[in-house]
C-alpha cells in the first residue's frame, strides 16, 4: 500500500466509524420508546396517556355469537347486502396503527388494529350520488349509534376491526367487530357494529345528541357540540 492509498484508507475508516456512531445513536433514539417524556408530544391537548384501553360504554356488553352474527349495509346504496361472519372475514384485510382518544381525557397510543377498511364496504355497496354520511348502528341495548361524513370514513385508517394488538378483540372492547376512527374522539369508534346505513344528511348519534361534538376532533379540543 503506498502512502496516498493508506491515507485514504484511514480516512475511510474514520468516516465509517463516525457514520456507525451516528447510526448507533439514531437507533438508540428510535428504540428507546416507550417513554412518558417522549410520548407527551404525541398527545392531543388535554389528554393523558394510559397503557391499556379503558372499558367504557353506556350499557351491558351484548352477548354475541359468531354463528348468528351478521353485518348489514343499506340506505343510500345501489347494492345493499348482508354478510355472515365467514363472508365478512373473506374481505381484503388491513392493519393500521393509530391512537385512541376518549373525550373523558385518556389516550392510548399505538393501537394495532386489524380488520376491513370502511372503503372496502363502500366499494361493495356502491353509494348513490345522494350518499354523504353513514350511520353506524350497534348490537346491544340501547342500540348505540354514531354518524360520520363519508370523506372521513373513506380514510385509509378507518377500519371495521376484529383484532387488536394481534389478538381477537375482547367483547368488552367491541368484539367481534368495532369501528375504529382515528383522529376523532372515541365515541365515533362504535363497538359491536351491526349495520351501516348510508344517508344523505347527517343523523345525530347517541353522544352527539347529548351534547358532544359531532365533528369530535381531538387535536382542536373539539369536545362539545
Ligand atoms: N356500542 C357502543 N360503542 C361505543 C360506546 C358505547 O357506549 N356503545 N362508547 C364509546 C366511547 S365513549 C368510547 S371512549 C369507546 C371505548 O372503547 P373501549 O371500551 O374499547 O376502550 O367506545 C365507544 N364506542
Ligand atoms: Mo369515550
Amino acid at each position: 500500500m503506498n502512502a496516498i492509498s493508506r491515507r485514504r484508507f484511514i480516512s475511510y475508516g474514520i468516516a465509517s466509524a463516525i457514520l456507525a456512531g451516528i447510526g448507533g445513536v439514531s437507533a438508540y433514539l428510535l428504540l428507546r420508546r416507550p417513554e412518558q417524556a417522549s410520548d407527551a408530544g404525541r398527545l392531543p391537548p388535554g389528554q393523558y396517556q394510559v397503557q391499556d384501553l379503558e372499558v367504557l360504554h353506556v350499557d351491558g356488553v351484548p352477548n354475541l355469537s359468531l354463528d348468528t352474527w351478521t353485518f348489514e349495509v343499506n340506505g343510500e346504496v345501489e347494492n345493499p347486502f348482508k354478510l355472515d361472519w365467514n363472508q365478512f372475514k373473506q374481505l381484503p384485510k388491513t392493519v393500521s396503527v393509530s391512537e385512541f382518544d376518549c373525550v373523558t381525557g385518556w389516550t392510548r397510543l399505538d393501537n394495532r388494529w386489524e380488520g376491513i377498511r370502511f372503503g372496502e364496504i363502500a366499494k361493495l355497496a356502491h353509494p348513490t350520488v345522494k350518499a354523504k354520511y353513514a350511520t353506524i348502528e350497534c348490537y346491544g341495548t340501547p342500540a348505540y349509534t354514531t354518524s360520520l361524513p363519508l370523506d372521513v370514513l373513506m380514510r385509509d385508517d378507518v377500519l371495521f376491526a376484529y383484532n387488536l394488538d394481534g389478538k381477537p378483540l375482547e367483547p368488552e372492547h367491541g368484539g367481534p367487530l368495532r369501528l375504529v376512527v382515528p383522529g376523532k374522539y372515541a365515541y365515533k369508534s362504535a363497538k359491536w357494529v351491526r349495520q351501516v346505513r348510508f344517508t344523505g344528511t347527517q343523523e345525530l348519534g347517541f353522544w352527539e345528541s347529548r351534547g358532544y361534538s359531532n365533528t369530535a376532533d381531538p387535536w382542536t379540543n373539539d369536545r362539545y357540540g
